[in-house]
């Protein structure tokens, strides 16, 4: 049987490859859930005869534009933006931007169609989308940024809306430039509305939006061990990165009792084996989103090692959080990761494990998180936050993390149902893919060809 899928699943890439030469991580994120569903789908005819996984993969519509701004040196630079409208099955395109030198159509392609199925996990009415620009923002004054993101969205202004189109945050889109963005589509527009999420919390923003995505993969990976009778109690945990993400995942592991000790930025990692605590993290937090230095810098002030160019999976832990970009976790770090002892891999990143390491983890039978679940906490207070502008109300932040928290504690529910095998063994990945599919697949059916 297995060999029936495996041709069904290589004509199918066959005819995605050819349509998006060059899409690399596109193919890879397709290919991840195509697996996980042919055989599903085969078992349900009706979603095969609407060729409903083959419009998936489909985005609706992409964006493309020129963003030209003047540097502090008056030098005229040009930078390309994106929108990828991916899916509007189930409610508005939503999705974060990335401001990153590496961003291109595949990434973003990547990225808006893992974003159609996270969106359907979280219980909410959202579609799928992503956007961005090869913009870096790293080395550029406030004021470089903020010509940037007015340019950005003089183009962009046209195609979003609270009820069309809802951008947030993503790498290199932080409080910052959405405040910028949202300046500019206000005036441009002349409307005061919730077309941008992570927003400041005086200027219609939800509380626990900043914390969301890092304390949702952090519950993820504790509803994953309660799985086994266990906690992150205790734990040793390695986490990667240092933004946003990173910074609330180190936050809410260390009030449940594990202990962090790496962080990492692109130019390599800090292993700290006393813990990162409240006091590491809040000099860390300023040192990134205050000072935007390195991630060294914590190794000199605290004296502990600095590895560079170098990622911390090297490291030994019972739980890794990788929480800064795609393909971050390799083959052979996965594999050291599990003869290492490491049991829980919870991702806060969009597709941070290579294929090759998701074999790993499967294999290893250990609890393994895919970001389209494991991540899916910021996206979902996205779309809280949608609800309180709408109805022009804001939530305390104990409302919202307790919404957060069912969210999570929901996604894990539906990765159970749709991923337990026949020998007990949760397949997060079969289950969010399924769980992610079912809801986007019936609204697109009832819908008709569209
Ligand atoms: P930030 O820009 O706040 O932080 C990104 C972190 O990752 C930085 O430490 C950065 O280091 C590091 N990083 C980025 N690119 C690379 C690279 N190519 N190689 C090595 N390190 C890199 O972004 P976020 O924390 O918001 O996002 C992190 C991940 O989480 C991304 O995969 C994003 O898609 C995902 N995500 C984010 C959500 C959110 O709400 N923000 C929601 C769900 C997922 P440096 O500063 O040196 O570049
Ligand atoms: O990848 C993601 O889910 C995000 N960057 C957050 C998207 C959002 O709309 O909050």
């Amino acid at each position: 049987m297995a060999n029936v899928f495996d041709q069904k699943l290589n004509d199918f890439m066959a005819k995605i490859i050819a349509k998006n030469p060059s899409e690399m991580e596109f193919h890879q994120a397709v290919h991840e859930v195509a697996e996980s569903l042919i055989p599903f789908i085969e078992e349900h005819p009706k979603y095969k005869d609407a060729k409903i996984l083959e419009r998936m993969a489909e985005p609706e519509r992409v964006i493309l534009f020129r963003v030209p701004w003047l540097d502090d040196k008056g030098e005229v630079q040009i930078n390309r933006g994106y929108r990828i409208e991916m899916n509007s099955a189930i409610g508005p395109y939503k999705g974060g931007l990335r401001f990153h030198p590496t961003v291109n159509l595949g990434i973003l392609k990547f990225l808006a169609f893992e974003q159609v199925l996270k969106n359907s996990l979280t219980t909410l009415p959202m579609g799928g989308g992503k956007g961005g620009s090869d913009f870096d923002p790293k080395g550029k004054s406030d004021n470089e940024v903020m010509k940037f993101t007015q340019s950005f969205m003089s183009e962009l202004f046209r195609h979003i809306g609270p009820d069309t189109d809802v951008p947030a945050g993503d790498i290199g889109v932080g409080g910052r430039e959405i405040g910028f963005l949202f300046g500019q589509y206000k005036r441009l527009r002349n409307e005061f509305t919730g077309v941008l999420t992570g927003k400041g919390r005086e200027w219609g923003g939800s509380l626990i939006r900043p914390e969301a995505t890092g304390y949702g993969c952090t519950y993820f990976a504790e509803e994953m061990l309660k799985t086994r009778n266990d906690s992150l109690k205790g734990k040793v945990v390695t986490v990667s990165g240092s933004g946003n993400v990173a910074q609330y995942a180190v936050e809410k592991v260390t009030q449940l009792g594990g202990k962090v000790v790496t962080l990492s930025d692109s130019s390599g990692f800090i292993h700290d084996p006393k813990g990162i605590d409240a006091d590491k993290l809040a000099y860390m937090m300023n040192l990134k989103n205050v000072k935007r230095g390195r991630i060294k810098e914590y190794a000199d002030k605290y004296g502990c090692e600095f590895y560079e160019g170098k990622r911390p999976w090297m490291i030994k832990c019972d739980v890794a959080l990788p929480c800064a970009t795609q393909n971050e976790v390799n083959e052979e770090d996965a594999k050291t990761l599990v003869a290492n002892g490491c049991f829980v891999v919870s991702e806060g990143a969009n597709m941070p494990s290579t294929p090759g390491a998701v074999e790993v983890y499967l294999k290893a039978k250990i609890l393994f998180g895919p970001g389209k679940a494991a991540n899916a906490g910021g996206v979902a207070v996205s779309g809280l936050e949608m609800t309180q502008n709408s109805m022009r109300l804001s939530w305390t932040r104990e409302e919202v993390d307790a919404k957060l928290h069912q969210i999570m504690r929901d996604i894990h529910e539906t990765c159970v149902k749709y991923g337990k095998d026949a020998d007990g063994f949760i397949n997060y990945v079969n289950g969010a893919n399924i769980g992610g599919f079912v809801k986007v697949a019936e609204a697109m059916l009832a819908q008709g060809l569209v």
